[in-house]
């Protein structure tokens, strides 16, 4: 019983801060003329506050407004249209 009910109250706790954090490793992306490009299209999107990218780690930072949503499937679909792949997705 105690293994189902403390990943709940980590749900209920992330779920309750503001902002939820994305961290997209992406493939392609080298030069900051790819990241102002994905940074871009990345604050197109309405549940989008803030992009940092660190080009050395390939790794873009998403910040989302409070309880917004950004599903994997969007994150792949604006880096595949903008001509970049996903290699993973990692949330905190
Ligand atoms: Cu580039």
């Amino acid at each position: 019983m105690k293994k189902i009910i403390i990943p709940l109250m980590l749900l209920t706790t992330i779920n309750s801060f503001a902002g939820e954090k994305i961290n997209v490793t992406v493939k392609g992306m080298v030069c900051s003329f790819c990241s102002q490009g994905i940074t871009k299209k990345f604050k197109q999107q309405p549940s989008v506050k803030e992009v940092n990218v660190d080009l050395d780690t390939h790794l873009v930072s998403i910040e989302l407004k409070d309880s917004q949503k950004l599903e994997d499937k969007l994150i792949e679909t604006v880096l595949k249209d903008a001509g970049y792949g996903v290699e993973a997705i990692s949330r905190k």
